[in-house]
């Protein structure tokens, strides 16, 4: 039984690449399909060069379809699909318990607070104004995850890597796009660059530029 993923390689949308990459789950289990989300096209897999709004009424990545045709959109349900289709304990702790809770407030504040607040920062069209409130917003978020959700710690969630690390990792790399200088965040800094050096992460962005 196979699930389509769609994703692009910097976007969000590459933090579910990461965490299949991670379990070994890209292939035959999880099919990646490239969508360009400006032209809003898959550009690879079965459907290339359909109208991705035919598969994601949003336009938006990730999606994931289900073995039963289901369309699951939103990194926090995708992403943790993704660990439940993984080997127990691969990409997050496991379901019922208090740290699964834990991981979905985490994925959660990444998306409505952190994610939601770099996003504006893409638009060509804002203004001074609005992007120096932006910026200032952006800043509350990193101080907040530098002095408590980071400080002394590799992982957002207990000992392991989990889905909400590949997600706040992809977040925190759209910083050098944006003019946020994460140096200024010497925990978020170093948490950012221990994921970006383990060997999966790597790999998957090989992989992923190579589509
Ligand atoms: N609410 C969604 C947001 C997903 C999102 O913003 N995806 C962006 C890429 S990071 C996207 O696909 N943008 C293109 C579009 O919305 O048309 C979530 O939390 O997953």
């Amino acid at each position: 039984m196979s699930y389509q993923l769609y994703f692009t390689a910097t976007s969000c949308g590459a933090a579910s690449y990461i965490s299949a990459k991670k379990a070994g789950l890209i292939g035959d289990k999880v099919v990646p399909n490239l969508v360009d989300i400006r032209e809003h096209k898959v550009k690879s897999g079965a459907l290339k060069d359909t109208d991705y709004y035919k598969v994601n009424p949003k336009g938006n990545v990730p999606t994931l379809v289900l073995e039963d045709g289901t369309v699951l959109n939103e990194n926090a349900a995708v992403l943790q699909k993704i660990a439940d289709l993984a080997p127990s304990g691969a990409l997050a702790p496991a379901n019922g318990t208090n740290a699964r809770y834990l991981l979905q407030s985490k994925l959660s504040y990444i998306s409505s607070e952190v994610h939601s607040s770099y996003g504006p920062l893409f638009n060509p069209a804002l203004s001074d104004e609005v992007k120096k409130w932006t910026l200032a917003k952006i800043a509350t978020k990193l101080d907040y995850l530098n002095r408590v959700e980071l400080a002394g710690k590799k992982y957002i969630v207990g000992d392991s890597f989990t889905v909400a690390d590949a997600y706040l990792y992809i977040v925190l790399s759209w910083s050098k796009y944006v003019g946020v200088d994460l140096s200024e965040y010497p925990e978020v800094e170093r948490y950012f660059k221990g994921i970006s050096e383990l060997d999966f992460v790597k790999e998957a962005h090989a992989e992923m530029n190579k589509f």
